[in-house]
């Protein structure tokens, strides 16, 4: 760690020699090491080391164990998919250092650590020279965005998805989440139900349709492929110099799942006109161009592998994927926050309100919706 500032940001020193006894426990190499904050995700905690002479940092993460008891499968899933994508991309005559990520292993070959406290840590190479966006500037780079992860879902598609653990059980099982949320308003244990009755009746209303995805899948329609489930466009890296959308990350919920998942949350959140969170209802829209956009990237590198129904599914998983985000923000905020992270009082309330307007723009716009993936 380096200087006052992030000193106090960690809790001072007792902090930073753990993390550096963490950092130790890794096949990194030798010479002075600096630790720094890194990132903004709402589940696990992020760091950036750089070892003095090196000229790649490495990401230094705590797993959340809450989220993901078995920090250990999670482990065993990216290496397993990322070998796979490695071999791939070798094939294809790309370079497997900027276009995955490297699992840096443990001293006792382990691709995790333990530190004194039972917490589960890991470490990834740095893809230097990259950056991510919250938001497209542009549908062209939104385009890129979803070749990339066509790309990924093209180069799995020989991957065995039962060899995957599904380390969040009922991941995008979006009728699972509507009980789960119908259960927090049941049992409402900060009080907080009246508050958000408008937006409890909202999603409840759309009961009707939640199921559509998770019963084409128990009905053979829509075949269980491994999917990256978290397809958010910060989790992109984009090459800083050539603007190509080059690495696809955050690996975690790697699980067996339905394509629509992966290209409704994209949608959900790179189609939109604002951040998750926006408070100003009225600046949320969906934009339509940027839905082609995607569309065409990701079709362009999967759309072969996909039957009609599947490709017909596509728009559902925005639907589902805004209303799913919707009703577990909503979830959280009346369980008490112990889920997100939350920056202040009300956040959770205020990214479930905006999720619901994102929502209500997609059904105005529906019939276009379709056409676009068509
Ligand atoms: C969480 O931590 P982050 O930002 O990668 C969540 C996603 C949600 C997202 C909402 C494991 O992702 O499912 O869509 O927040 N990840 C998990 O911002 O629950
Ligand atoms: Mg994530």
């Amino acid at each position: 760690m380096n200087g006052k500032e992030s000193r106090q940001a960690y809790g001072g020193e007792s902090m930073e020699r753990e993390l550096l006894q963490v950092v130790r426990a890794f096949e990194l190499p030798e010479g002075e090491i600096r630790i720094e904050p890194f990132g903004n995700g709402h589940i696990n905690r992020t760091y950036a080391v750089s070892v003095e002479g090196e000229k790649h940092r490495y990401i230094l993460q705590l797993i959340n164990h809450h989220v993901f008891q078995r920090p250990d499968q999670v482990q065993e899933n990216i290496l397993a998919v990322t070998s796979h994508l490695r071999k791939k991309i070798r094939e294809e005559g790309g370079d497997p250092e900027r276009e995955t990520m490297r699992v840096i292993p443990a001293r006792d070959g382990k691709p995790w650590t333990r530190d004194g406290e039972g917490q589960w840590w890991r470490v990834f190479l740095f893809v230097e020279e990259t950056e991510s966006r919250d938001l497209p500037d542009s549908p062209e780079v939104f385009s890129r965005c979803g070749r990339a992860f066509g790309r990924f879902q093209r180069r799995l598609e020989d991957f065995p998805a039962e060899n995957l653990h599904e380390t969040i059980p009922n991941f995008h099982n979006t009728p699972w989440r509507m009980e789960q949320l119908e259960d927090a308003a049941r049992r409402d244990p900060e009080g907080r139900l009246s508050e958000v009755r408008e937006e409890l009746d909202f999603c409840l209303r759309r009961a009707e349709w939640a199921g559509k995805l998770t019963e084409g899948l128990k009905a053979g329609v829509l075949p269980l492929r491994v999917t990256h489930n978290d397809t958010k466009l910060n989790n992109v890296l984009l090459d800083r110099k050539t603007g190509e959308a080059l690495c696809v990350v955050d690996l975690d919920t790697v699980m067996p799942g339905l394509l629509a998942y992966d290209f409704g949350e994209a949608i959900r959140t790179g189609a939109s006109t604002a951040p998750e969170d926006e408070q100003n209802l009225s600046r949320i829209g969906l934009s339509l161009p940027m839905v082609r956009a995607y569309a065409g990237g990701f079709l362009a590198e999967a759309g072969a592998g996909m039957s009609p129904e599947e490709k017909k599914s596509l728009p559902w998983g925005a639907r589902l994927m805004t209303l799913e985000n919707g009703v577990r923000f909503l979830t959280d905020y009346l369980d008490g926050d112990h889920y997100f992270a939350v920056h202040r009082p009300r956040h959770n309330l205020e990214r479930a309100r905006a999720q619901l307007t994102l929502l209500k723009r997609m059904e105005e716009c529906w019939d276009e919706m379709q056409a676009a993936v068509e």
